[in-house]
């Protein structure tokens, strides 16, 4: 992508946040091939993206809430796992017709985003799962400790909408639970800090952006699932999974709803070859 288009891309995502020039977001999203969409809000994300503007009806419910939307169903082969230990984890998404969904369009360089948390939101894995013909998901899965915990899956399928589905994990074993994380812009990681700055507006999309150091020295993230980082935001009480699209470089716009709430954010950037997270809790 030129200069020229990441500009338009990200002039369009500013005027969607001063909520004026609608059919200009929309036209750039077109203009744009699905898996080409580097820092675009795309598809599969990006119609969420006006849904949830400040125009949004008023009974919108964020994805990760329900285990079936729209016509299509989740289904965990398993939802109790050992804890500590690695499990071939299967699951399938059944379609309007009851059959498992085979075809489903790519976001952000994959077919689908599996998101795992622990309910007290006190750890995260964002992982790939593998596609088979038949149209069962695997991935190795381990839920490091006892607890209850959310999985998301995170896709488009052909020819339907974008959805995030939810279902309840469970680790059987003593649960003590975390208190949620206080408010923090700061994380370390590895000998990484990354800060996040911007805030949260109720009801508005809301532009974040992230800075990465390493031993008092700025670094630039490279490239992971088609832009400089993946930022996923989860809702403090119910687990809502909140879209928020890679704008251009470390600038995310996240869509805050009108409520108001404390929530729970994740970054995967990469560096030196490894993916990191870093987490970081929002009011807004
Ligand atoms: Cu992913």
């Amino acid at each position: 992508m030129n200069t020229a288009t990441k500009l338009g891309v990200f002039a369009a995502g500013l005027a969607v946040v001063f909520g004026g020039a609608y059919a200009v977001g929309v036209t750039q999203e077109e203009d744009l091939p699905r898996g080409q969409a580097a820092y675009s809000p795309e598809p599969a994300h990006g119609g969420h993206a006006h849904e949830e503007s400040a125009e949004a009806p008023a009974d919108h419910v964020p994805g990760g809430l329900q285990i079936s939307q729209d016509g299509y169903r989740l289904h965990p082969a398993a939802t109790t796992l050992e804890p500590g230990k690695s499990h071939e984890f299967a699951f399938h998404v059944a379609g309007p017709d009851g059959k498992p969904v085979t075809g489903y369009q790519v976001a952000h360089e994959k077919k689908l985003h599996l998101i795992v948390a622990p309910r007290d939101l006190g750890g995260f894995q964002h992982l790939h799962p593998e596609l088979a013909p038949d149209g069962t998901w695997t991935v190795p899965l381990t839920l490091p400790e006892p607890g209850a915990y959310r999985m998301y899956a995170d896709f488009a399928p052909e020819g339907g909408p974008a959805l995030t589905l939810g279902a309840d994990l469970t680790a059987p074993g003593d649960f003590e639970p975390d208190p949620f994380p206080a408010t923090s812009r700061t994380s370390t990681v590895d000998g990484y800090t990354v800060t996040l700055q911007g805030e949260m507006n109720p009801g508005q999309p809301s532009p974040l952006s992230l800075v990465v150091s390493k031993d008092g020295q700025k670094v630039n993230p490279e490239p992971y699932l088609g832009a400089q980082g993946h930022l996923v935001m989860l809702r403090a009480g119910d687990l809502a999974y909140l879209h928020v699209h890679p704008m251009t470089g470390l600038i995310f716009m996240a869509q805050a709803p009108r409520e108001g709430g404390a929530y729970r954010l994740f970054f995967d950037f990469k560096h030196g070859g490894t993916v990191r997270t870093a987490s970081f809790t929002l009011e807004g």
